[in-house]
């Protein structure tokens, strides 16, 4: 008798504990299960597609596995029993699961269709953006519907790391690794690579573009408030693709503007810098 009310007393708390870790789960498994959202409109637009595929596909799942494991158990062969009864097909019950999964693969279709012209055409920039920006567009002769200008970056995925230019604003000014964008700004990515095929990623600024070399793929991100969003190249690239990082730094449109005349002075200095010191060599007599 004690080892029973002990034995229940263990599925109770295992109970309440599992409950418990299903109430923690929303905030637990968000960004692991359902792609990560907050950095930019068309990743939320994703984000929200993902969530309403869940919500009904998990009831589906539950109540699909609900029913076999139930079937399983409730009409297994027992010892000494009958033989359970042999059934074989049900046309109504067919049809109706036929017909109604496809009536939900409609339903998200329309849905995904509704979405996916906000997640694939850039938006205008927000007001407040940087003003230098140009007019940019994916798929589209004219100008985004809602107009304003977007700033064009060029990305270039090399072995490994990642080249950024701003073809439309005054050069030089390309950098590496890290990219520095205005805040309240759509910003439209043309992806390319050097070399090898990879993929531009940020998790928290949308989906991956393959960066594939004799191609552009179009991407584009507008961030809101200031921060830094971290990524990795999502194409096995070689040996040290895990190296192959990449991050956005969003800064306000007057910093940002800041941080480009500083950018553009230094890589010019660098540059003379370089010029020289071939000088001196040549003038020495050191081979190049
Ligand atoms: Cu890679």
């Amino acid at each position: 008798m004690q080892a029973k009310t002990r034995r229940r007393a263990i599925w109770a708390a295992a109970c309440s504990v599992l409950a418990g870790l299903l109430l923690a789960a929303p905030g637990a498994f968000a960004g692991v299960i359902t792609p990560e959202k907050g950095g930019s409109p068309n990743a939320d637009d994703i984000h929200t597609l993902y969530v309403i595929v869940l919500i009904i596909a998990i009831p589906i799942f539950l109540l699909v596995e609900g029913v076999l494991i139930w079937s399983l158990i409730r009409y297994r062969r027992r010892k000494g029993g009958p033989q359970p009864a042999q059934i074989r097909g049900n046309t109504p019950l067919e049809i109706s699961w036929t017909v109604g999964a496809a009536l939900i693969l409609v339903v998200l279709g329309v849905i995904t269709f509704v979405y996916l012209d906000d997640i694939g055409n850039p938006p205008a920039s927000l007001p407040g953006g940087f003003q230098g920006a140009q007019f940019a567009t994916i798929d589209q002769p004219s100008p985004p519907r809602s107009g304003g200008p977007t700033l064009r970056v060029r990305v270039n995925g090399q072995q490994y790391l990642w080249r950024y230019e701003y073809p439309d604003l005054p050069g030089p000014n390309y950098s590496y690794y890290e990219l520095v964008v205005p805040t309240k700004t759509t910003v439209v990515l043309e992806v390319t690579a050097s070399d090898v095929i990879h993929s531009w990623w940020i998790p928290k600024l949308g989906g991956k573009v393959d960066a594939t070399p004799g191609y552009v793929n179009k991407t584009w991100f507008r961030i809101s408030k200031p921060g830094r969003y971290v990524g990795q190249c999502a194409e096995l690239c070689g040996p040290n693709h895990a190296d192959m990082r990449a991050v956005v730094r969003a800064v306000e449109p007057a910093e940002f503007e800041a941080w480009l005349r500083r950018h553009r002075i230094d890589i010019l200095e660098a540059q003379q810098a370089l010029a020289q010191q071939r000088q001196e060599r040549a003038r020495r007599g050191d081979v190049q």
